[in-house]
Order: C-alpha cells, then structure tokens, then sequence
C-alpha cells in the first residue's frame, strides 16, 4: 500500500521492522535501502531525504529458505513462519533526537543510573530525565559524542512479580519527548540461589512459543498475548521462559506489566554451523539486537544463549564467545543456556557440560518418562553438579492429544503426560540446587516433525493447553504444585 509524507525540514526519518524472517532486502520507491538477516529481531534504514510527499512505496523482498550456516539452522521443532511476522513502522525525528538510552537501578540497588545518547549536531543542547513519581529531575549534558552518563541515589518501590512496580520515565531534549514505563530491580546469583532484589526466589515458569491460540499461525494481536500470559498466570506462573527466540517487544512489555520474569533467547538451537565464523556473526548480532531491544526491561533477567547444543570444541569457543558479547553489552543481566549434555555417575546425572562454567545459571532440558525412561522411574532420577550455581529445568514434559484419555500406560493420553508430570515434580523435589523450571510447554504448536496421525497431526503436543485452548490433566497438576511451591 503506498503512502503520502509530510516531509519538513530539519527531520530524519527511517523505516523501522520489527521482524522479518528470514532475510530481508528492503526497496523505497524501487531503490535498494539495504538487506538484513534474521527473523526475530528489529532493524531499521533510514530514509531522510528519500521520501516523496506522494505515492511512497516500500517493498520488501522476504526469503524464508533455511540455511544450514543460519541461525536458527535447517532443522528446528517449531514451524519457522516466514515473511513480515511484525509491524513496520516509518518514523520521524528531529534531526537532533534522542537516539538511545539505558535506565536501570545499580547492582547495589542505591542508584538509578545509566546513559542517555543523542545523535545530531550538538550545539549546547541539553537532555532533561524525570521520574515525576520519584520527585526526580536531572538536566544532562551530552558530551561531544553524543553521550551523557547519570547517576543519582533512590528509593524506589523495586518491581516484582509480587508487585510488578513501573515508573513513568521522561527523557526531553528540545521538543522531542520520549515515555517509558520502567521497573527497578537487582538480579543476581549468590552460590546456588537467583536473588532477586536480594531475595532468593525459586521461578515458577512455563515455556512459550510465539504461536498464536485458537488461529495458529504468529502472534500478532495484544490479546493473543494477553490470553497467552493469562494461561501462565493461570497456572501460577512468575516467571516464563520465551522459546527460541526473541518474542515480540509487546510480548515482553505485557508480561512485565503482568509480573512475569522472562528468560529470553536467541536461535541458536541444535546443531549450528559453531566452526563458521558467519554463523557466529550472525548470532552475535542477534543477541545485540536483543539485548539493545530490551535492556531496559526490569522483567528480562535472563538471557538465553544457546538450546540443546551437542558437545564439540567449535561449539564450546562459539558460545564462551557468545557469553562474553552477552556480557560485555550487558553486564546486569544473568546468562543461561539449555543444556542436556551429562554424564551418569554413581546411579545419578551429573551436570559436567563445559558450558556451566562459562553460564550464571544452568537450564537443563531432560525428557524423563518420554524421551527415556518410564514415568514411575522418574521420581528416583537424582542429579548432582560439578558447578556451585543455580540449575533451573528449562525443559521437561510429554505430549498428549486434549480430549484423550485412556489407561496411565497409553501415550498420548492426557493421564500419561499427567503421570509425566506427576513423577518429573517428585524427582525436581528432590534436586537440591534447583531455583526454577519451565517445564515444555504451554500451548501446543505447529511443527514440522510432528506427522502421527490422528494424534499430532503437525503440532507438536507437549501443550499444557491445545491450540484450541482445552486445559489437559497436566496443566492442573502443575496448577497444584506450584500453588503449594515457594
Ligand atoms: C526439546 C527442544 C524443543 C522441542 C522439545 C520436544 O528438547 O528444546 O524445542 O520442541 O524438545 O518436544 O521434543
């Protein structure tokens, strides 16, 4: 659809992608702006100076084809919906405009601090912060490129999920004026525990995937994700683990509204090109643009790396790498990765994976009672660590078709993945350095490798709830256990 622009002077302008996937080439008024790859996170070209008053026309050109050295690669568990799977946006600024920002309490939780950057021609300009809330009004000036640092004592209400606390933030330079809605907290590992706000707090979570109830397809309504994050809340959910890549930014701002903490991941699932140096440059710069999408929201205090990467020297250089770029962008944050690589020792499974060294938190995924084992087995799986850092079971679960029921030993029945669940509580009771757990997952989902007929018919059944959104037995299990959990 083509589009008039007011075009004024002394105004920049760029269009703006939420998501596209996979690659993207993006044509104005058939001339090339420029290409990006990557199908979860947001990219912009600016078009100052490009735009015609009438008849605008911005054409994308989407190529979904899987690509062995991409990220995420060939084979995935999740139906890779391709093309615009986000909004577009053009958007104008002055041609002095507040570019960035960061704001977040400090480790100690005594400041508010952090920076804000303009771009544009300085000329003595200054940049005001207010916090109305907090009776806080700071005038900044930036320094000559463009960057101005703050920090100042405060005692805010720290958000939670208990209390899921936002302050109105405004950030002012000459007439642009800019909103946020921002919580405050302190995340961090002390030995086995995740403290937050210097609290030790188990994360009663819940994976997602970004399809959408009762239509499938993407999510791309508000109350999609309302109805997504009122099912996690539903189940007693304060936490939630957003599979496998980034969600949408609504996504993330809704359940930081909600009081739901977030473990947020990029693609790097199963077997990747890990020896390829693109490869690797191509996750770095999704987690960039993860990381600068989202780093001001309280609720995010996870960043996921990685999910089920086989052992291998390429793999291990790839993501100690990768931790180091998580880090070195974001330094509040705690890293994670899904492992299921152990050993067995002694009767036990022992968490020996190279990476738990170079993680703040350890997510395992391990499918007792349906990838191995029979579910009454599971009760006596006992686990035990080489690392003295918190553990959360980022996966477990067994699928089920809603509305089957049958005898506790007929897969597929919503009493076999009840009874899944039943034994995988028993065994999670009795791991001593566990702080948290998303069992897999909460809705059923397309997916490509899912062809029993009659029963997954190309979803993949793991679902709490059915894509037409029936509750199976497990999901009030679940339900039970973490209304009696601390
Ligand atoms: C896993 C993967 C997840 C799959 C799930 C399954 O371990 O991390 O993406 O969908 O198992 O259902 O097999």
């Amino acid at each position: 659809k083509s589009f008039d622009f007011d075009i004024r002077e002394g105004q920049r302008s760029f269009v703006y992608f939420e998501a596209v996937n996979y690659e993207a080439k993006v044509y104005l008024n058939g001339e090339l702006l420029g290409a990006h790859e990557g199908g979860f996170t947001p990219f912009q070209f600016e078009v100052t100076g490009k735009l015609k008053t009438k008849d605008n026309f911005i054409v994308v050109k989407v190529d979904n084809k899987r690509k062995k050295d991409g990220i995420p690669t060939l084979n995935s568990d999740w139906w890779n919906y391709g093309g615009i799977t986000r909004s577009v946006h053009v958007i104008t600024v002055p041609d002095l405009h507040i570019s960035d920002y960061t704001i977040a309490l400090s480790k100690d939780g005594k400041n508010i601090e952090g920076q804000v950057v303009v771009d544009g021609k300085l000329t003595g300009d200054k940049v005001f912060l207010s916090i109305p809330e907090l009776k806080k009004s700071i005038e900044l000036q930036p320094e000559s490129n463009g960057v101005s640092r703050f920090s100042f004592k405060a005692k805010p209400e720290l958000w939670s999920p208990e209390q899921p606390k936002l302050y109105k933030v405004q950030i002012q330079l000459g007439t642009e004026k800019i909103t946020d809605h921002i919580g405050f907290r302190t995340i961090e590992t002390e030995g086995y525990d995740i403290l937050l706000n210097g609290k030790s707090v188990f994360l009663k979570g819940i994976c997602i995937h970004e399809e959408a109830p009762y239509k499938t397809g993407r999510v791309t309504s508000e109350e999609e994700i309302l109805t997504l994050l009122g099912w996690a809340k539903e189940l007693g959910c304060n936490y939630i683990r957003l599979a496998h890549y980034p969600h949408s930014e609504k996504m993330v701002k809704e359940a930081e509204r909600l009081g739901l903490m977030i473990w947020s991941e990029i693609p790097v699932y199963w077997t990747v090109s890990f020896g390829n140096e693109l490869t690797y440059a191509l996750a770095e710069q999704q987690l960039e643009e993860m990381i600068m999408r989202d780093k001001n929201r309280a609720a995010v205090v996870l960043w996921g790396i990685a999910n089920e990467t086989p052992l291998s020297e390429n793999r291990f250089t790839f993501l100690k790498k990768l931790a180091e770029k998580a880090r070195s962008l974001d330094s509040s944050r705690l890293i994670t990765a899904a492992l299921d690589t152990q050993s067995e020792k002694n009767g036990s499974k022992l968490i020996d994976d190279p990476l738990g060294d170079v993680v703040d938190v350890i997510g395992i995924n391990s499918y007792c009672g349906w990838y191995y084992g029979e579910p009454s087995s599971c009760s006596d799986v006992k686990w035990e660590s080489l690392y003295e850092k918190p553990m959360i079971m980022s996966e477990i679960g067994g699928g089920a078709l809603a509305g089957l029921h049958g005898e506790l030993n007929e897969r597929w029945t919503e009493e076999y993945m009840d009874d899944v669940y039943k034994y995988n509580l028993e065994m999670i009771d009795n791991i001593s350095f566990l702080r948290g757990m998303t069992p897999w997952i909460l809705m059923d989902f397309r997916s490509a490798r899912r062809h029993l007929k009659n029963i997954q018919k190309d979803f993949n059944r793991k679902g709490l709830i059915s894509e037409q959104g029936e509750k199976k037995k497990a999901f009030y299990r679940l339900q039970e256990y973490y209304k009696n959990k601390n």
